[in-house]
């Protein structure tokens, strides 16, 4: 009888999970922040300024706001941002801040310092010098220092609530959804940065925590598509390219393909925190 296999015994590549930041290992946040500290030190276009500056300034402003690519051009975003980070530490995906469930900075961002006493470089980034003396040209005019910073909470700012989030992934049409979560997305950016950097779209990626705040809006879309059956897109839309990326709108629809997915793909479970290292509130 022979015995050769049927199928080719090729594994599938393993998955990476992007993971909420409060509930990170001691490991997984020390990797993620050696790989940000690396990333920031570079000064070329693998570097966290670069980077940084796709999405607003420096000139040309590439994110996608206020329309129908929004979701799409941030997942192919936060694509290349990670795949860069693991180009500096094997096998790290980036963590998700649900701020339905930790309506305050995680620690993980928020701390001045790591464990050993060395600046946490999730606190704050550091601006393109060029894209700081654009934003003052702006019409009206961006004046904030290079090192970013946080004003959160400030009077008549709101982060939603899982109902909030949960009425939103009820919606069927996924362009109507998409401009319902884009809007409560751009209130997180006001509730984090008050008059500072994370407020303002042309310099709110130079804030690290920005991409666990966009982590957490592409985990809100993968969760609709698990909830609802794939929209027929026009080939139109599906064939649209997304601008810096070699990447098109179809090729962002299955984040397996991608590579990715996410650990957490409930909304409302509370999952009791194992020792959270980077856990909200307060160490
Ligand atoms: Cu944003």
């Amino acid at each position: 009888m022979p015995t050769v296999p049927i199928a080719p015994r090729v594994p599938a590549p393993p998955l990476r999970w992007r993971r909420n930041a409060t509930q990170l290992t001691a490991q997984q946040l020390a990797d993620l922040r050696r790989a940000m500290t690396r990333m920031q030190a570079i000064g070329d276009d693998r570097g966290y300024m670069r980077h940084a500056g796709i999405h607003g300034l420096p000139l040309p402003i590439s994110c996608q706001h206020g329309t129908n690519l929004f979701l799409p051009w941030h997942r192919a975003y936060l694509y290349f941002f990670e795949r860069a980070l693991r180009d500096l530490v094997r096998g790290i995906a980036q963590p998700f801040w649900d701020w339905t469930t930790t309506q305050s900075i995680p620690t993980a961002y928020s701390a001045q310092q790591d464990p050993s006493g060395a600046p946490n470089p999730l606190h704050h980034g550091t601006c393109d010098p060029l894209a700081l003396q654009q934003a003052q040209n702006m019409n009206p005019p961006i004046n904030l220092p290079a090192q970013t910073s946080r004003q959160p909470g400030l009077p008549g700012t709101q982060l939603p609530t899982p109902q909030d989030i949960d009425e939103i992934l009820e919606i069927k049409d996924f362009f109507t959804f998409s401009n319902e979560l884009e809007s409560w997305h751009g209130r997180i950016h006001v509730w984090v940065g008050g008059s500072r950097h994370m407020r303002h779209v042309p310099l709110a990626a130079f804030d690290p925590l920005f991409w666990a705040h966009h982590c957490q809006i592409d985990r809100l879309w993968r969760i609709w598509q698990l909830r609802h059956a794939p929209p027929s897109f026009t080939s139109g839309f599906m064939g649209t390219a997304l601008p810096p990326f070699p990447m098109t709108v179809a090729q962002t629809m299955n984040v397996r393909a991608l590579g990715y997915d996410y650990a957490t793909t409930a909304v409302r479970v509370r999952v009791p925190a194992p020792t959270p290292v980077g856990g909200g509130g307060g160490r």
